[in-house]
């Protein structure tokens, strides 16, 4: 069995990219792989955060985890802080990256853009990323498009320490990245990726939105003037983001969408649209309000954090051993 490993932060409302780029993936690979779903609060303090909502948040992606068809019976959920190797392997695998190579992140670079001085923390991101990724031997990574670069760093940095300390000391991850929904694009201007801290709220679909909410969302989406149902992501980046959203909700394929469209306009195209994404995530909000204030959420997760414990504990213990830290 393949180790899979993945995380989200709990910053905001997760948005259907989110969901459509990884979380969705992340249900389907737990019946043939040993699952490992994070929820990466301390990525979270990168950029200052209130400590209460902070600490909703983290049981709102938990319980959004399960809402979305993660079994807690068949993978391991859990929160980051709970487990103190990530922030153990997150400095020695600092001290084997390169400012240069972090300087050209380009997530670093967009979030430090506006500010005056950035957060150490931001800077150094990546380099948790990678611990919580090679703290659990994993294969594979699912994740959205943008998280490419963090991928490769994570390669780089693997194959780099194994080269000097021991071939054995990390497995080398690969990333997985979804055919359709790897990148979902903002629903105002669609050639930004959507996202949870874009200002205009309905430039996304977050996966609690009320019915009223995704069909305004939806209805305004920003769409070119030709009237012509088609993907051409260059020349027609609004209508290619929501054929895609439609694709990747139902598994018609865009060509299929194109056909079945010909002829019809953005208005009646963007109606089913509003009824596709309204049945999809009903189950979800269902099944979320269901868990989110129950005892059980916890539960599930204290117990999440003592299994991945059991497992850091022996890669941290490895790790040192090739390194020459503590006493033996
Ligand atoms: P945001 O930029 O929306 O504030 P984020 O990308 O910084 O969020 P996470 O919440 O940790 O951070 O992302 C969780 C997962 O969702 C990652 O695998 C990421 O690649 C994926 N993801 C985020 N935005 C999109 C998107 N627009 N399309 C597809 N996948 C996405
Ligand atoms: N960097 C990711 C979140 C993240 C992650 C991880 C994803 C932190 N650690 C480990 C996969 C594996 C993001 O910004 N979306």
């Amino acid at each position: 069995m393949n180790r899979v490993f993945s995380g989200i932060q709990p910053t905001g409302n997760i948005h259907i990219g989110n969901y459509l780029g990884a979380l969705k993936q992340f249900a389907e690979l737990q019946n043939d792989n040993e699952c490992i779903y994070c929820i990466v609060d301390m990525h979270a303090i990168t950029v200052p955060k209130d400590p209460k909502e902070l600490n909703e948040s983290i049981l709102n992606v938990a319980a959004l985890y399960i809402a979305c068809g993660i079994d807690p019976d068949k993978s391991i959920v859990f929160v980051q802080s709970d487990v103190p190797g990530h922030a153990e392997l997150g400095w020695i695998l600092t001290c084997s990256s390169y400012t240069g190579e972090l300087s050209r992140m380009t997530q670093f670079k967009q979030k430090s853009k506006e500010k005056e001085s950035a957060p150490t923390g931001l800077f150094t991101y990546p380099v948790l990323m990678a611990a919580d990724i090679l703290l659990y031997d994993t294969s594979i990574v699912p994740v959205g498009d943008d998280q490419k670069q963090h991928i490769e760093l994570t390669r780089d940095l693997a194959v780099r320490v194994n080269g000097k300390y021991g071939e054995n000391t990390f497995v080398v991850p690969e990333g997985r990245y979804m055919k359709s929904g790897a990148r979902v694009m903002s629903l105002d201007d669609p050639t930004n990726k959507m996202s949870k801290s874009a200002e205009n709220e309905y430039s996304r679909i977050s996966l609690l939105d009320s019915p009223a909410k995704i069909k305004k969302s939806v209805m305004r989406a920003t769409t070119d003037s030709d009237g012509i149902i088609k993907f051409d992501v260059e020349n027609k980046p609004g209508i290619s983001n929501l054929l895609s959203i439609y694709s990747a909700f139902t598994g018609k394929t865009v060509e299929s969408l194109e056909k079945d469209y010909a002829g019809s306009g953005y208005g009646d195209f963007k109606k089913d649209l509003v009824e596709v994404v309204n049945s999809s995530v009903k189950p979800i909000q269902d099944k979320y309000n269901d868990i989110r204030e129950s005892d059980e959420l916890k539960k599930i997760l204290k117990e999440g954090a003592e299994k991945a414990n059991a497992i850091a504990e022996k890669t941290i213990k490895r790790v040192k051993e090739n390194f020459g830290l503590g006493i033996r």
